[in-house]
């Protein structure tokens, strides 16, 4: 299914009066609304290739229907995220679950929806049937060499996919660990480890990104190897100038605090890329922005100073990526919201008043500085967004157009109410 540009233009103007009446009043709030703006059209999100089917649980998965069958259909997702909100102009590979049969072919479709790809990312964590030995104690840290060695070309063939569709990332995200006290020797876990990222490294294009993503737990649940952002900085740093760490939101202990991690990775020229999901409890994967928007008010408010102080681009200097998997919801209109809750706070934090923060700072007067943060948190920025999405040619309000055109019903008549997404 593509959506026609004529129609998206007929469903703006019909709903152009009411907008008009709410930018007036929102873009007499910011003094830099021009420059929000063009910011906002830069920015765009990848989508991850696993997040459009209907996500499921240890307990069960509920198919919503209409999910995408085959990679193809998985950029046609993509694609009409993109024609809604004009912000989704990339998609993020997870191999072997989307092995592209004609990289060309795969690449010209996705050019023709006005996507490029993100980040590759590599699967050791789960064995496939094709693959000679398990990775049920682990990958690159395996106690066996032959192990280690079957991840470390399972990721020099996902760099050569990557290559073969214009990707320049690869995400290495390492489900090793150990799940009781004394089965790991926690030096030589790390050892093998860095080995193995080294050999990986090796094999990297000069102009290419490694994201080395850490998790506090899951599936391993007393020690991971790639824990926390201090062993994946400590690899990060061994690994050479091309080897970052990668923000998963959801992967933190309960209550850390992400802004600061965010902040001092900035300021060591670490942080490379970023998942987005939201959390009660662990890595739940929920909606971003559906449980602590605060929070990721607060992360953008770091994130931006940090790249505004090493003078680097928001659209294009970190890999920004959702990373979620719903089981209840819609995917696509799981996505829609999570697009539209990244744009939210990304543009709350731009409305910051730094000088006066840094202000308050200097003469230590914390009320004040809470008061002008909050200020920025309590705008409702929505008519801003809605605005950069008219500018780009996209819905004013994507989440109600995908309904009022029932994409998910024109979806189901095409590929049935069967269909099961690859991913997780
Ligand atoms: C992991 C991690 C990775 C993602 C997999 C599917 O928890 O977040 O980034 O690729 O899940
Ligand atoms: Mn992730
Ligand atoms: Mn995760």
């Amino acid at each position: 299914m593509q959506i026609e540009g004529y129609k998206i233009q007929e469903y703006n103007n019909d709903h152009l009066k009411h907008h008009r009446h709410r930018f007036e009043f929102a873009s007499s709030l910011a003094s830099n609304i021009e420059s929000i703006i063009s910011k906002l059209v830069d920015f765009q999100v990848a989508i991850p290739s696993w997040a459009l089917g209907a996500g499921g649980t240890r307990f069960g998965r509920f198919s919503g229907g209409g999910e995408p069958r085959n990679l193809e259909e998985k950029i046609e997702d993509v694609g009409l995220l993109h024609a809604l909100n004009g912000s989704s102009g990339a998609i993020s590979l997870h191999i072997p679950w989307d092995i592209p049969d004609d990289a060309s072919a795969i690449k010209t479709l996705a050019a023709q929806l006005g996507l490029r790809f993100d980040a590759v990312n590599s699967n050791t964590f789960q064995d496939q049937a094709s693959q000679p030995l398990s990775y049920k104690f682990g990958s690159m840290q395996h106690v066996n060499k032959e192990v280690r060695k079957q991840a470390i070309d399972h990721n020099i063939e996902v760099i050569k996919q990557g290559k073969a569709l214009g990707s320049e990332s690869l995400t290495v995200w390492l489900s090793d660990g150990s799940s009781f006290p004394g089965q790991l020797n926690f030096r030589k876990a790390f050892q093998n480890t860095l080995e193995s990222l080294q050999e990986v490294y090796s094999e990297l294009p000069s102009h290419w990104k490694m994201f080395v993503e850490y998790k506090a737990f899951e599936p391993n649940f007393y020690s991971m190897t790639v824990g926390d952002w201090g062993q994946s900085l400590l690899y990060a740093t061994k690994l050479g100038r091309q080897a970052y760490t990668l923000v998963d939101l959801g992967h933190h202990l309960p209550n850390a605090n992400i802004e600061q991690i965010v902040s001092l990775l900035l300021m060591e020229g670490k942080l490379g890329g970023f998942h987005f999901n939201d959390s009660k409890y662990g890595d739940d994967d929920l909606t971003v922005g559906s449980i602590k928007p605060y929070q990721l008010f607060l992360i953008f408010t770091e994130l931006i100073d940090g790249m505004d102080y090493r003078g680097m681009n928001h659209a294009i200097d970190l890999a920004w990526m959702i990373d979620a998997s719903h089981n209840i919801k819609d995917p696509l209109e799981d996505l829609l919201q999570s697009v539209e809750a990244i744009l939210i706070a990304y543009t709350q934090a731009l409305l910051v008043d730094k000088k006066l923060l840094e202000e308050a700072r200097l003469n230590n007067d914390v009320v004040r500085a809470q008061e002008i943060l909050q200020d920025a948190y309590r705008t409702d920025v929505r008519p801003i967004i809605a605005e950069a999405r008219l500018r780009s040619g996209a819905a004013l309000n994507p989440l109600q157009f995908f309904r009022q055109i029932k994409v998910r019903e024109e979806l189901i008549k095409d590929r049935g109410s069967k269909t099961v997404a690859t991913g997780l």
